[in-house]
C-alpha cells in the first residue's frame, strides 16, 4: 500500500468513526482513530480474503477482540466492498442496524464472531486458530495446500487484563499456534483512565513466559509493522504478538490521549478541530477520501485473482484426492450426515448406568462415523467420560489429533470451542463439572447469541456427587443455565436417554447444547411410551402411565426420573404417570396439543429435580408441588447427603399423596 494510499483509507476510517459516533451520540471513537492506519494496512495489505466471496474457506480471520472499537471494523468492511452500506453505517447503533454497538457475528458479511465483551474474541482466535492447524493436518497434500491461512487479532489493554486471554494465550504458546498474529493496542488508556492505575505488568515478557514471539513497533509506522507481520508469518512455531503503541482519539485536539476519546462522541466542537487536524472536509459528513475508494476498487481485483487461485487448487485437489474430497464434504456438510450409522451402545433393563459413562460411550460411537467431531475436557477427561482412545490427542506435534487438553481452563475452553465452530468444518465439544458451568458462561452466553452448534459435556450435575461437598455440587447451575435464550439444557434420566441427548445435540445446528449428567449409577429404566424415542426430542416423554387419566403427574428431570420411578411404590393408591423432562425449555415451545397430551390440564403436576426450585413454577401445579434443593450442598456420602435434606423417595411419595 502506498504511502498516500494508506493515508487516504485512515482519513477515512477516522472521517466515518467520528460521525457515525457523533450521530449516534453513543459509541467509541478513541480506538479506531488511534488504529485507523494498522486497520488499513490489515485490510489492505495483509488479509488474504475476497468480500465478493466473504465465506470463503481459506480466507484469513481477522478478529476486533477489542469490540468498543466495531466502527473501525465497519469503516473496513465498507470501504473493501463487503456489503455493509454507508446507511448501515449512518444508522450506527439503531434498532435494525447491522451496524450495532459491538460487532455481531451475522449481521454483516465479514464480521468473523461478536465481540465486546473483552478477552472473548482474543480467545476465539485461538480456537480459529487451532481450527486452521486441524484442518490443514487433515485436508493438506504435498502438492496442494487448501487449508492455510493466518487469524489476526486486535487486542486492547481491557483485552488483556482479563483473565481469560491468559488462560487462551498460555494454551495457544503451549500448542505452538504460529500462525495466530495478535496486535496489541497499547494505547496506555482504559475506560476510567490511564493503565497506570490498574495495569502496569510487561506484558511482552509475560508472553514471552508463554512461549510466544513477542515484538513492538509504533502504530504510525507502517513499514516497521509489515516487517513485524513478516517475522511474524516466518515464526511458524510459536503464535505472535505485535505490541503497538497509539495514541488513543488520535487527531482529536483536546482529548487524544485521553480516556475522553475512549467512549464518548468527541463534540461538535473536538470533532471539527479533528477533522481539520487529519485533514477531512467539516462540511461533508461521512466523508469518504475518493483516494481510498478508488484503492479497494483496484484492490477487488487483487482480491478475486488470490480467491480463483485457491479455487483452483482446491479443484485440482478434489480431482486428485476423490477420497480426501469426500471426508471434506462429511466436514463441512450442514449436518451430520452419517448419523444414522453409528453403533449406539445398548442396554438391559435394569443395568446401573452412570450418565455420564453412557455420553463416553456414545460420544465413541458417535466420533466413529462423524469424523469432525473433535473436542476435550479442561482436565477431568477421566471423570467427564470424554477421552477418545481411538484417535490420537491433539498437540503442537499431532496436528490430526481429536482429543484437545484445554487444560485447567474453563473459560478459555469456553471461547476456543465458539473459535472452532465460527471457523466453520469442525464440531466441537467441551467438557468439565457442571459447577464449574459457571466458570465459561460468558462463552456459552456468547454462543449462544450466535446460535453456535458448540456441545457442552457437564457430569457430577448435582448434589448425588457426595463427597466433594458443596463446592462441588450444583444446586443453582441448571436452572440458572436454562434461562440463557436460545441454550438447549438437556437433562437425561438414564443411559438410553442419554445416547439420545447425544443425538439430539448433534442434530441441532442452530445453537448450543448442554448435556447434564451424573457422577452416580441410575438404573436404566422400562419405557411405556412405545415411540419415546422420538417423543424424547420434543422434550418430554411418558415414562410410566396409568390408566385413566392420573390423579398427578410427577415431572422429573435427569436423576431424578429413577427416584420418581421409586416413589411411585409407596404412592400405590394414587394413579400416577411420570414423565422424563429432558428439555424444558424445547418442552414448552411445543404446541398446546402435546403439551396438553403429556399433562392434561386440569390434572395435578408434581416436579422433582435435585436442584434450585426456581424457573419450574411454569410446570408445577403450584409453587408447593416442587420438590427441589434451595441451599448449598454438603459433603458426605451421596445417600447420605440426600437424606439430610430429605431428598428421598418416601418424602417425594408423601408430596404426591398430599
Ligand atoms: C468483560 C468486559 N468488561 C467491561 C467492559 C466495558 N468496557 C468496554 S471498553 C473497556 C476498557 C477499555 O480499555 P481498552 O481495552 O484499553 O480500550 P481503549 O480504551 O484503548 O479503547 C471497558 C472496561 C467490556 N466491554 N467487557
Amino acid at each position: 500500500m502506498t504511502k498516500d494510499a494508506l493515508k487516504s483509507v485512515a482519513a477515512s476510517i477516522r472521517s466515518l468513526s467520528i460521525d457515525a459516533v457523533e450521530t449516534a451520540n453513543s459509541g467509541h471513537p478513541g480506538l479506531p482513530m488511534g488504529l485507523a492506519e494498522l486497520g488499513a494496512l490489515i485490510y489492505g495489505d495483509m488479509l488474504k480474503h475476497n468480500p465478493k466471496a466473504p465465506d470463503w474457506v481459506d480466507r484469513d480471520r481477522f478478529i476486533l477482540s477489542a469490540g468498543h472499537g466495531s466502527m473501525l471494523l465497519y469503516s473496513l468492511l465498507y470501504l473493501c466492498g463487503y456489503g455493509l452500506s454507508l446507511e448501515d453505517i449512518k444508522s450506527f447503533r439503531q434498532v435494525g442496524s447491522p451496524a450495532a454497538g459491538h460487532p455481531e457475528h451475522g449481521f454483516a458479511a465479514g464480521i468473523e464472531t461478536t465481540t465486546g465483551p473483552l478477552g472473548q474474541g482474543l480467545t476465539n482466535a485461538v480456537g480459529f486458530a487451532i481450527a486452521e492447524t486441524m484442518l490443514a493436518a487433515r485436508f493438506n497434500t504435498d502438492q496442494h495446500r487448501v487449508i492455510d491461512h493466518y487469524t489476526y487479532v486486535i487486542a486492547s489493554d481491557g483485552d488483556l487484563m482479563e483473565g481469560i486471554t491468559a488462560e487462551a494465550s498460555s494454551l495457544a504458546g503451549h500448542l505452538g499456534l504460529g500462525k495466530l498474529i495478535v496486535f496489541y493496542d497499547s494505547n496506555d488508556i482504559s475506560l476510567d483512565g490511564s493503565t497506570s492505575m490498574s495495569f502496569t505488568e510487561d506484558v511482552l515478557m509475560r508472553y514471552r513466559a508463554y512461549e510466544w514471539q513477542t515484538l513492538e513497533t509504533s502504530a504510525y509506522d507502517a513499514d516497521t509493522i509489515l516487517d513485524c507481520v513478516k517475522q511474524a508469518q516466518a515464526e511458524t512455531g510459536k503464535p505472535t504478538i505485535i505490541k503497538v503503541r497509539s495514541i488513543i482519539g488520535k487527531g482529536a485536539p483536546t482529548k487524544a490521549g485521553s480516556a475522553k476519546s475512549h467512549g464518548s462522541a468527541l463534540g461538535g466542537e473536538e470533532a471539527a478541530g479533528a477533522k481539520k487536524a487529519l485533514g477531512i472536509p467539516t462540511d461533508q459528513p461521512f466523508w469518504v477520501d475518493p483516494a481510498a475508494e478508488a484503492y479497494f476498487k483496484e484492490k477487488q481485483k487483487e482480491w478475486s485473482g488470490a480467491y480463483e487461485k485457491w479455487q483452483k487448487t482446491f479443484d485440482e485437489w478434489s480431482a486428485k484426492n476423490p477420497e480426501l474430497k469426500k471426508e471434506w464434504d462429511l466436514f463441512f456438510a450442514d449436518k451430520p450426515v452419517n448419523l444414522e450409522a453409528a453403533a449406539l451402545p445398548s442396554y438391559h433393563k435394569g443395568d446401573k448406568v452412570a450418565t455420564r459413562k453412557a455420553s463416553g460411550a456414545a460420544l465413541q460411537a458417535i466420533a466413529k462415523v462423524v469424523p469432525n467431531l473433535v473436542g476435550g475436557a479442561a482436565d477431568l477427561a477421566t471423570s467427564n467420560n470424554t477421552a477418545m482412545p481411538d484417535y490420537p490427542d491433539f498437540s503442537r506435534t499431532e496436528r490430526r489429533g481429536r482429543t484437545l487438553h484445554f487444560g485447567v481452563r474453563e473459560h478459555a475452553m469456553g471461547g476456543i470451542l465458539s473459535g472452532m465452530s465460527l471457523h466453520g468444518g469442525l464440531r466441537p465439544f467441551g467438557a468439565t463439572f457442571l459447577v464449574f458451568s459457571d466458570y465459561l458462561r460468558p462463552a456459552i452466553r456468547l454462543a449462544s447469541i450466535m446460535k453456535l452448534p458448540n456441545i457442552y459435556i457437564m457430569t457430577h450435575d448435582s448434589i448425588y456427587l457426595g463427597e466433594d461437598g458443596t463446592t462441588h455440587q450444583p444446586v443453582e447451575q441448571i436452572n440458572s443455565l436454562r434461562l440463557i435464550p436460545g441454550f438447549e439444557l438437556l437433562r437425561p434420566g438414564d443411559a438410553e436417554e442419554t445416547t439420545s441427548a447425544w443425538l439430539m445435540a448433534m442434530r441441532r445446528t442452530d445453537g448450543p447444547t448442554m448435556l447434564v449428567l451424573t457422577r452416580q449409577g441410575l438404573p436404566v429404566y422400562e419405557k411405556d411410551d412405545s415411540d419415546w424415542q422420538n417423543t424424547i426430542t420434543k422434550g418430554a416423554y411418558i415414562v410410566r402411565d396409568c390408566s385413566g387419566t392420573p390423579d398427578v403427574v410427577v415431572v422429573a428431570a435427569g436423576s431424578e426420573v429413577s427416584l420418581a420411578l421409586a416413589a411411585l411404590d409407596t404412592a400405590r393408591d394414587k394413579k400416577i404417570r411420570v414423565v422424563s423432562m429432558i428439555s424444558r425449555n424445547r418442552f414448552v415451545a411445543q404446541d398446546q396439543g402435546f403439551r396438553d397430551r403429556i399433562l392434561p390440564r386440569g390434572v395435578r403436576t408434581v416436579v422433582v429435580e435435585a436442584g434450585v426450585t426456581s424457573g419450574w413454577e411454569g410446570i408445577a401445579s403450584t409453587p408447593d408441588d416442587i420438590m427441589g434443593i434451595n441451599r448449598f450442598g454438603e459433603s458426605g456420602k451421596a445417600a447420605e447427603v440426600a437424606e439430610s435434606f430429605g431428598f428421598t423417595a418416601a418424602n417425594l411419595a408423601k408430596l404426591i399423596n398430599r
